[in-house]
């Protein structure tokens, strides 16, 4: 499988999917072709995930990978969860409001969550990964790398945010870096 479509319209996932498999895949992603605008109408990662590779893979009669994605949060009932890219007009907002919608929370466990999705140029499904990051809520934002919530994620383990993170760091314990990495182990078996 040499050419693949990434069924995103996200340029930070695509920028995190190039840095994690520089070197380690010689697959060469491209994005979906213009009109590709998936209706993410699923109840789960899982769903939605395949949508978009469906989707993607319907109008480029390539294979597609898809990456849905989200935090969620325990205090919340697992929210925002699916609706994370929408939860308020802009990433501060969303920032904003999580914060606000936490700040008497004393449970502050969160988790990110990445289900990738890989098909073939007809949408059969080739496989099926999900990639999990631990944390925490913090109570103010902090750091400015990365993109989405990531200013607000303390990372179990480090006594930083996500956004403190470099680039590398980031992409060797986020769920989409997990995700990531049993999509180009199944790739490298299909050889
Ligand atoms: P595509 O559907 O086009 O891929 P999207 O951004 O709409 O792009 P999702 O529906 O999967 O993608 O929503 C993912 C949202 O979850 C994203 O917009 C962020 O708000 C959040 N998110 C996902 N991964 C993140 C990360 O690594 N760091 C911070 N926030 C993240």
């Amino acid at each position: 499988m040499k050419k693949i479509v990434f069924a995103t319209s996200n340029p930070h996932k695509l920028e995190e999917l190039q840095a994690i498999c520089k070197g380690h895949c010689d697959v060469e992603f491209v994005l979906p072709p213009q009109g590709f605008d998936p209706l993410e109408n699923g109840k789960t990662f899982e769903e939605n995930s395949l949508i978009k590779a469906r989707e993607a893979a319907k109008i480029s009669g390539l294979p597609a990978l898809a990456d849905d994605s989200g935090l969620c949060v325990d205090a919340l009932n697992g929210a925002p969860g699916i609706h994370s890219a929408r939860y308020a007009e802009t990433p501060q907002k969303r920032i904003d409001k999580l914060l606000n919608v936490m700040k008497d929370k004393t449970n502050r466990n969160a988790k990110f969550v990445c289900v990738m999705t890989l098909v073939d140029s007809t949408g059969k499904t080739l496989c099926r990964k999900r990639g999990e990051c631990h944390g925490f809520i913090a109570y103010s934002q902090a750091g400015t790398h990365g993109f989405g919530y990531d200013p607000i994620f303390t990372v179990e383990g480090k006594n930083c945010t996500m956004a403190e993170l470099s680039e590398e760091e980031k992409n060797l314990i986020s769920h989409r870096g997990r995700a990531l990495e049993q999509i180009l182990t199944f790739l490298k078996e299909l050889h």
